[in-house]
């Protein structure tokens, strides 16, 4: 095992005793017909995030610094042999998933470059299975895997007006970014937009997901990998080399792609200057090797302004040798331990902190929810207890005006009931409203119309007002969005006071729906378009670039964060109706129960004593409830606190289980 395999795994053992756990509440939440279905339906949302969680580590760099090698050495080295091709020069042209599905046969897809006229992104594409070129794997012959994965690698030849169509940018000197011009005047572009390699490993089956990326020229031009694959990934590899050193393009890579100045830690993002074997010397000693090394780690780390000690010097090349000839001391030196714990410890408690924070907030409602329903019986036993006690030795005239009284109360709460039903239909009008807000129709009115106006625009400052103007209807979408939605909350917050006040049920305070989040990432996504806009100058060439990339990558990215909006949104609208629900429905039930005690009694079809026996036996079954759902709720709550274990090392699993 190597040491990534040991962070994974404790990570797997952890997420699969939390599934079990969740599913073990779940079903007993059923056994004892606790859950409605608002509930068991969140619950089985927590229980497929758990199962279908997937981790991303993604490599990123200039091309040729060993990204594609260093992926082999970590996690392909009990291949036996290369997996991703990696060769002098450019080699990896589109970027490269590989992961794992259960179920499905070893194979490579492929997505042809054309796909980029259709304007449709990559996210969009792999729901159609008709678009990619699929190629089996057989992985017991590596040569046969060797040679299938050299398809990543492949390129063709358009013409120009081809290369502009697909939204490539050519470069037009050799040492710039973008698609090369041949000699005889055409354009060289990767053959496949983006590759998907579905692939038996023990890592990729637990839910790892790796990504490969080309270098620079071919990062920027897919605007879903720098907006969406980048930053949710876990962790991000950079990956420098000791013989080019930091080079511009490199800094250019590190700042666009994963510098996050607003996070200063820079959590789960590692540097890595690779091939250090170029400066091992036999005629120098282990020490001035060593010294050079570190020398290089500095300036290094000094170039990205981070600390040295995130930077991990190693030869991945040496490493994938090292293990596969099994040879311990070149595995030693290649320096490729230290890295695969660094990133185990950076990637798996970051990932953790995900998971926990999303499945706490979750278990959090349902669990509160469900010891408020078990309290509320509790509550209507004591009462209904209580009452028939006071009932003991009177005569049938108390008997008589006791049970007015339940039927007065009982009236008293259907009519409540029905201004509760007439506020539903206030409700759902609100929400009516607050989804007009959100509905994706109104955004592509607002993005055919700032379409349009760009492509009458022939200044800069013109398209930077068409832009603005584009955030600034989104920014105000969510201002309306947090509006309408503080309104259905104090509505909402209304009908609970006064059921608590004129029924006695329990004091619930709805919670409230910030839209902090997207508005947010609004703001970043415009200030990263205006300083891109900022720092082009505009040639009429290039106003149709500009348009291109602003479509491609901002309007996409605003559109995936008004569908979270509402997505979002749709759970709030949930989380605050199903509480009151169920508190109502609970307390009619018992209403009816006290009514139908007395009316018994009243006949004398049932003895005083015999009732409040069958009400006692009640009593102990709600208190056997009430310990099972607390004996759940720990075991839920001691796994999801395990944490800080991973300083001491492994073993925190076994303690905990
Ligand atoms: N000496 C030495 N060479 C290495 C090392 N790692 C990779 N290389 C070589 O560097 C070249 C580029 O490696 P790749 O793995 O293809 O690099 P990449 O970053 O994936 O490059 P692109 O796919 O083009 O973006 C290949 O010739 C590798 O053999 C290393 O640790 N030491
Ligand atoms: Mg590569």
């Amino acid at each position: 095992m190597t040491n990534i395999d040991q962070h994974f795994e404790a990570y797997s053992t952890w997420r699969q005793e939390l599934f079990k756990a969740v599913g073990d509440f779940r079903g007993w939440l059923q056994s004892q017909e606790l859950a409605d279905v608002q509930v068991d339906q969140r619950l089985d949302q927590v229980l497929s995030t758990l199962r279908d969680d997937k981790l991303y580590v993604a490599f990123v760099a200039e091309f040729s610094r060993g990204k594609s090698e260093l992926i082999n050495a970590i996690f392909f080295a009990a291949f036996g042999q290369r997996v991703l091709p990696s060769s002098a020069g450019r080699t990896t042209m589109c970027p490269t998933e590989l992961m794992y599905e259960k179920g499905s046969a070893p194979c490579i897809r492929l997505l042809p470059i054309e796909t980029r006229a259709s304007g449709t992104g990559v996210t969009e594409l792999r729901g159609f299975a008709e678009e990619w070129t699929t190629i089996p794997l057989d992985i017991e012959s590596s040569d046969n895997v060797a040679q299938a994965l050299q398809h990543i690698a492949e390129i063709k030849k358009v013409s120009k007006e081809t290369a502009q169509t697909l939204g490539l940018h050519i470069a037009e000197e050799e040492t710039q970014n973008g698609m090369h011009l041949t000699e005889d005047g055409k354009v060289e572009v990767p053959r496949w937009r983006h590759a998907i390699i579905n692939f038996p490993h023990p890592l990729l089956d637990q839910g790892l997901v790796i990504l490969d990326t080309p270098g620079l020229n071919a990062l920027g031009t897919e605007p879903e990998l720098t907006l969406s694959l980048l930053p949710s990934a876990h962790a991000v590899l950079f990956i420098l080399a000791a013989d080019t050193g930091v080079t511009k393009s490199d800094i250019q890579v590190w700042h666009d792609f994963i510098a996050n100045p607003k996070h200063g830690a820079n959590k789960g993002r590692i540097a890595v200057l690779n091939k250090i074997d170029g400066l091992w010397d036999e005629l120098k000693t282990d020490d001035a090797v060593k010294a050079e090394i570190e020398r290089q780690v500095k300036e290094t780390a000094r170039h990205l302004n981070i600390d040295p000690h995130n930077v991990y010097p190693v030869s991945a090349q040496k490493a994938l040798l090292g293990k596969i000839k099994g040879d311990k001391k070149v595995l030693e030196r290649s320096r490729i331990l230290e890295l695969e714990d660094a990133l185990g410890k950076e990637m798996i408690p970051h990932k953790r902190d995900i998971v926990r924070d999303n499945v706490s907030g979750d278990m959090a409602d349902i669990i509160k929810a469900m010891r408020l329903l078990i309290m509320q019986r509790l509550k209507g036993v004591y009462e209904h207890i209580e009452e028939l006690g006071s009932l003991n030795g009177k005569n049938s005239d108390v008997i008589d005006h006791m049970m007015n009284k339940v039927r007065v109360d009982k009236e008293h709460f259907e009519k409540s009931l029905m201004r509760f039903q007439a506020t539903r239909s206030i409700f759902s009008q609100q929400t009516n409203v607050l989804y007009t807000h959100l509905n994706l129709k109104n955004l592509d009115t607002l993005i055919a119309a700032t379409k349009k106006d760009m492509e009458v625009s022939l200044t800069t400052a013109g398209l930077k007002s068409c832009m603005t103007n584009f955030f600034k209807q989104s920014q105000s979408t969510m201002d309306e969005v947090a509006k309408q939605a503080q309104e259905i909350k104090e509505l909402m917050e209304g009908v609970y006071q006064k059921f608590q006040e004129e029924h006695g049920l329990s004091n619930v305070k709805p919670k409230a729906f910030s839209v902090m989040k997207y508005s947010r990432e609004l703001k970043r996504l415009e200030e990263k378009h205006m300083h891109m806009l900022s720092g082009m100058s505009l040639v009429m060439t290039e106003q149709k670039t500009v348009i291109r990339k602003f479509f491609d990558s901002a309007v996409g990215k605003v559109r995936a964060i008004y569908a979270m909006t509402n997505r979002d949104a749709d759970n709030w609208l949930k989380t605050i109706m199903s509480p009151m629900e169920s508190q109502v429905r609970e307390h009619q039930i018992q209403l009816r129960r006290r009514l139908e005690s007395i009316k018994r009694i009243h006949k004398a079809s049932d003895t005083l004593e015999d009732r409040m026996k069958e009400l006692e036996h009640v009593r102990e079954g709600i208190r056997e409830q009430e310990k099972a759902l607390e004996n759940l709720v720990e075991k839920i709550t001691r796994i999801l606190s395990y944490e800080s274990q991973e300083d001491a090392g492994f073993g925190g699993i076994e303690q905990s289980a």
